[in-house]
């Protein structure tokens, strides 16, 4: 075989990877890449197969050079047939078995907060840019720190006020305390002082429980949202300056609030917080039991009792507390007639929020 037999054939190589590599990059289907072995690799008219066949006509020298580079070609030719091959297998489960990639999704499906989240969320935000801290406390509360700690003994007949499901856990449980289902989030009151001492900021939102006839605002299950702010010179100014800022955050518009003297063990004074009612502008409906006003914000200066309970001494600090209704509240930023509602779990009213 003449000596230029070599370069001629090395140019032939070259030649069918670089028309392989176009065509491969062309492949849409598996038939094309049928087709595309056929060419290359075909065993009647297959390019490369043509040049293997032929090595044997070659001398020794010339299959020492011309026959590793063309079995390299073929190698690789197979394994870029191989990848494209399974492209087309993953490609295939993806589609017709798992999952189907073009269907529209359904937006109307997807979840969102309810109500009394949204509310609660809000606020927090607020209390968090007045540097309170955000505390989560047991619903499963000791009678101590529901009633005693709170200044509210056993024979005390402001227990009545708040009459609750007590759990029967068999015998007395420790320190002689029942274990029953908050009432209130004021139980956080001496847990959060006890935890982190004074000078001490910081709400408690939780779900509360109490045992009494169900109206139009009354539940046996509600959420309330607790403040506890306790510091050197703590005054009703404090108090007055944080309910304002906390209402305006809320509401986005003036509402009218009204401060009457409320009687809770736990605070001395004591206020209720009333707001006018929302849903009827103040003219009197089932909400706001015809009376025009809705309780929110029962509020007051920590009692030196409740003080001593968290071992705070109540003659170098003082503070305010509140208990915010949460779930009233809910009602009359979303002008809600009827607290049952919220927990109703009715789809066709949790969807319009
Ligand atoms: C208390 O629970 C006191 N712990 C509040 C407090 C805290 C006073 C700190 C002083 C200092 P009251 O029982 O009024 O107070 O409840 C507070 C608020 O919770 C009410 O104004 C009302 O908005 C809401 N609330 C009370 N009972 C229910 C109920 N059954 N359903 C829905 N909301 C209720």
């Amino acid at each position: 075989m003449p000596s230029g037999t070599s370069t001629i054939m090395r140019a032939k190589l070259e030649k069918i990877q670089q028309d392989f590599l176009n065509d491969i990059s062309f492949v849409k289907n598996e038939i094309d890449l049928i087709n595309i072995e056929k060419k290359y690799l075909g065993r009647k008219q297959g390019q490369l197969t043509e040049i293997l066949r032929g090595l044997k006509d070659l001398s020794v020298e010339q299959k020492k050079e011309i026959g590793p580079l063309a079995n390299q070609i073929k190698q690789f030719i197979e394994k870029e047939l191989e990848i494209k091959q399974q492209e087309f297998k993953n490609k295939i489960n993806l589609n017709q078995k798992d999952v189907d990639l073009t269907y529209p999704i359904d937006k109307e499906k997807l979840g969102h907060w309810h109500p009394n989240s949204i509310v609660q969320y809000e606020l927090e935000d607020i209390f968090k840019s007045l540097g309170f801290k955000i505390l989560d406390g047991p619903e499963l509360e000791s009678e101590f720190f529901n009633f005693e700690a709170l200044n509210i003994p056993a024979d005390h007949p402001a227990r009545d006020m708040q009459d609750t499901f007590f759990v029967d856990n068999g015998d007395k449980v420790k320190n002689d305390n029942r274990l029953l289902l908050r009432t209130h989030t004021s139980a956080m009151q001496v847990r959060a002082l006890k935890k982190y001492g004074v000078p001490f900021r910081g709400v408690f939102p939780g779900r509360c429980f109490r045992y009494e006839a169900m109206d139009a605002s009354h539940e046996n299950t509600f959420y309330q949202m607790e403040g506890l702010m306790i510091d050197k010179n703590i005054s009703i100014a404090n108090l007055i300056a944080v309910m304002k800022v906390l209402l305006q955050g809320i509401f986005k518009q003036e509402v009218k609030i009204r401060l009457r003297p409320g009687y809770f063990p736990f605070v001395e004074p004591g206020f209720e917080l009333d707001i006018q009612c929302l849903i009827c502008g103040g003219k009197g409906c089932s909400v706001c039991k015809q009376s025009g006003w809705l309780e929110l914000l029962p509020c007051g200066m920590v009692h030196p009792n409740v003080l001593k309970h968290a071992g705070v001494d109540s003659k170098k600090y003082s503070g305010f507390a509140f208990g915010l209704g949460l779930t009233r509240l809910v009602m009359m930023k979303y002008g809600i007639d009827d607290i049952r509602l919220l927990n109703s779990g009715d789809l066709r009213f949790l969807k319009q929020f």
